[in-house]
């Protein structure tokens, strides 16, 4: 028995060592969302298609859901690379510094045409603000369109005066406050809770996370403003990337391309899909009556006005190109 325990130990550590004794790699990526969410899928095939690649010299092992770190933690981590790889809600980090929020303005960029566009203008400058923190962007994805989630029809702005709104940055935050309604931040995980005991009575977020949370268990209608598509940014601590051979690098990077190549169309899919799940859940999907629609695209010049003051000539720059 010992012998062949011995021997299967042996066998173990050649497999470890890739047979060839080749070194292998191994890197943790925390993530926000949950397994099911496209995200997520799309971030495991990322990791899958890296494995094959590299043959197993570089494994990537993805912990969904805020488990290794929750998601206002991510980003630090994979700065100070306890965590060499990670995703999060580009724009939960707008505080830090304006070029994050762009993506998130209130009806800037509304459809996924305009999403594009708005992304390869603000590529250049959101690669520049993630290499002075010693990040290296991979791949983004951006969610589908976000809509109103509440207990009841909100037909203006003035509907949601006092009620405790969910935000998932800072921008939503601004935009509750300028609607007179409590802002409070909440992480995807605990949506279902915070609903089920009353901290919050509204949302903006997508059909997608509507369906993964089963909106239909604490909620009735779905607004479908289509006011922005955030993004969902994939980076690299660049000290661990420097030490992958290069074709391991090579690997890294063209799985992140297939990835967000991949993920767009997902997400297009995903609209569709989605919002037909929503009203299959017994959801009210309505469209915004012209009030609250006029009321929104207020709050959001009065946003993007604060936000291009904030983001000084390289922002102003950036919208810009992107008015071109
Ligand atoms: N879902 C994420 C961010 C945007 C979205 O559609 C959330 O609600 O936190």
């Amino acid at each position: 028995m010992t012998m062949l325990f011995r021997a299967a130990a042996v066998a173990l550590v050649s497999i470890a060592l890739g047979g060839a004794g080749q070194a292998q790699t191994s890197w943790d990526m925390p993530t926000p969302y949950p397994d099911g969410n496209f995200h997520t899928r799309n971030a495991a095939q990322f990791a899958a298609d890296v494995d094959k690649a590299t043959k197993g010299s570089l494994k990537i092992k993805i912990h969904s859901a805020g488990s290794l770190f929750k998601h206002p933690e991510i980003k630090r981590a994979a700065r100070q690379g306890t965590a060499p790889i990670g995703e999060i809600l580009q724009s939960l980090a707008g505080n830090e510094a304006p070029i994050y929020a762009a993506d998130s303005l209130p009806f800037v960029a509304t459809g996924y045409d305009a999403a594009k566009k708005l992304y390869d203008v603000q590529k250049p400058y959101l690669q520049k603000q993630l290499d002075s923190e010693g990040l290296m962007l991979l791949y983004a994805v951006p969610w589908p369109p976000q809509g109103l989630y509440a207990k009841r029809e909100i037909n203006s702005v003035n509907d949601l005066k006092g009620l405790k709104f969910r935000t998932y940055n800072p921008t939503i935050g601004r935009i509750a406050a300028l609607a007179g309604s409590i802002p409070t931040q909440i992480e995807v995980p605990d949506l279902p809770t915070a609903f089920a005991t009353g901290r919050v009575d509204v949302m903006i977020t997508s059909a997608s996370t509507g369906v993964d949370t089963k909106a239909q268990d604490y909620l009735t209608h779905y607004i479908d403003a289509q006011a922005w598509l955030p993004r969902n940014i994939v980076f690299v601590n660049k000290a661990a990337f420097a030490k992958l051979s290069p074709d391991e690098q090579k690997a890294v990077i063209d799985a992140a391309k297939a990835a967000e190549d991949r993920g767009w169309k997902a997400s297009m899919d995903e609209m569709q899909i989605k919002t037909k799940a929503l009203k299959d859940a017994k959801i009210i999907v309505m469209q915004p009556s012209a009030e609250l629609k006029a009321g929104l695209a207020k709050i959001g010049e009065t946003i993007a006005a604060e936000w291009a003051a904030k983001a000084g000539p390289d922002g102003q720059k950036m919208l810009e190109e992107y008015k071109k």
